[in-house]
């Protein structure tokens, strides 16, 4: 077996002994945590931060002029210049605090979609979407009286056709919504060219960087997109707390979505103006303590470096690749281990005729943590793969090859139990 610290620079010991939750166990055996595409652990760096806002300076934003207050707003507004920086956005002004992902690509389609989808406008995104970056768009288009349209997957079933994209675009749809990563398949999507050729058909672009902001170095200037959406508990920072990047000038011309206090400049009994960007669109009191948590994590991604985290998850991914293919019985969905270049660290499989939650109830007796099910991506699972729901592996910059490893072992263990072969 290879060793665990694959790189001089990246001691994954050293970064696990940051996890309090990795040293604990589930059912008995140390916990292995594989289920990363649907929410990251925290470092304790992290969890201090949280914890010392609520201790120390606990107060409201924007609002008191007495010094926790300014602490906290201070801490809460630096977590969002962290933040720009980390995906290059011009400023903090296009960064806006959701609650997640899902929240931030809801405004985009109800604030710009509400204003701008008219009857007969067309709407396009991919078959291989999460219901977040779908179902916000189908229902605007039943609204609006619009036309959803998908790009096609290839015949690998892996990655999106091309042909389909530049099929699609020929109806001039009005915006184009596509993931960044799969959280399926793990695909990355060259969203740089898709938005060029999107913005060539005068299409504005959103990219679902759920699954890639917290893997890989994003340039949303360089992508050249429109919006951008993520979520912090996926990225080592706390659950309730998320973003939507957006160009300056898009924000600045669309109506907020939701109203209140904070995101006005100034209100009559007969008037209101909103207020400069990014408050406008942060209606009343915010996550304070889960921006300033997430500002921690942004430090601790920066401290190991987003291109050593993506160089471990490629290697610990193509190792996993390479073990499962070995196991016979056992089916991967995806690019293969030759396609590194364009494929993340998730890992769905399935098994022959055990049904994915059986496999993951004999993971979870072996305490390892992983996931199973349609993975909220229920057409591309049901219509696309033909199944009614997968297993899926999904590491971070935590996980090492032993764990791995065991995972192969519980492979067997399934197929054991399930007389399989
Ligand atoms: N996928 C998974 O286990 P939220 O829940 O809003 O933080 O993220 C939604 C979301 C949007 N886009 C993609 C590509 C995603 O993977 C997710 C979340 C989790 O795959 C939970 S279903």
């Amino acid at each position: 077996m290879k060793q665990d610290n694959m790189h001089e620079t990246f001691d994954v010991e050293r970064i696990r002994s940051d996890f309090p939750i990795l040293s604990t166990k589930m059912n008995g055996k140390p916990l292995v945590y594989l289920d990363n595409a649907a929410t990251s652990q925290k470092p304790n760096q992290v969890i201090e931060s949280i914890s010392n806002y609520y201790r120390t300076y606990n107060a409201n934003i924007h609002r008191g002029i007495y010094a926790i207050a300014v602490e906290a707003t201070d801490a809460y507004v630096d977590s969002k210049v962290k933040l720009a920086k980390l995906v290059n956005a011009k400023g903090m002004e296009e960064i806006i605090y959701t609650r997640n992902t899902t929240e931030a690509i809801n405004i985009v389609a109800l604030g710009w979609g509400g204003a701008n989808i008219k009857q007969g406008d067309h709407i396009l995104i991919t078959q291989m979407e999460h219901h977040s970056n779908l179902v916000p768009w189908m229902l605007l288009a039943r609204r609006n009286g619009a036309v959803l349209d998908y790009v096609k997957l290839d015949e690998s079933k892996s990655m999106l056709d091309m042909q389909s994209l530049e099929e699609q675009l020929e109806n001039e749809p009005k915006i184009v919504a596509v993931t960044h990563v799969s959280n399926v398949l793990g695909t990355i999507n060259d969203v740089k060219h898709i938005t060029r050729k999107a913005h060539d058909h005068g299409a504005v672009v959103l990219v679902d960087g759920a699954q890639s902001a917290p893997h890989m170095q994003v340039d949303v200037q360089d992508i050249g997109c429109d919006f951008f959406t993520l979520s912090s508990h996926k990225m080592l920072g706390p659950t309730g707390i998320g973003a939507l990047y957006g160009k300056f000038d898009i924000l600045d011309k669309m109506d907020p979505v939701l109203s209140g206090g904070d995101m006005i400049k100034s209100v009559t009994f007969s008037d209101v103006t909103w207020n400069d960007l990014p408050w406008k669109f942060e209606a009343g009191t915010p996550d304070i303590a889960g921006g300033i948590g997430f500002g921690a994590a942004i430090d601790y991604l920066n401290g190991i470096g987003m291109k050593s985290i993506r160089d471990h998850e490629k290697k610990i991914t193509k190792y996993a690749l390479e073990k499962l293919s070995g196991i016979k019985h056992l089916k991967t969905y995806g690019l293969g281990k030759e396609d590194l270049e364009r494929r993340g660290g998730v890992i769905s499989f399935s098994i022959d005729k055990v049904h994915p939650h059986d496999v993951s109830q004999v993971f979870d007796s072996e305490g390892i943590a992983i996931r199973a099910g349609h993975h909220c991506a229920m057409p591309l699972v049901e219509e696309i793969l033909g199944e009614s729901a997968v297993s899926r592996i999904s590491f971070y910059l935590y996980n090492k090859e032993s764990e791995v490893d065991r995972a192969a072992q519980a492979v067997e263990l399934v197929k054991k139990t399930f007389k399989v072969g």
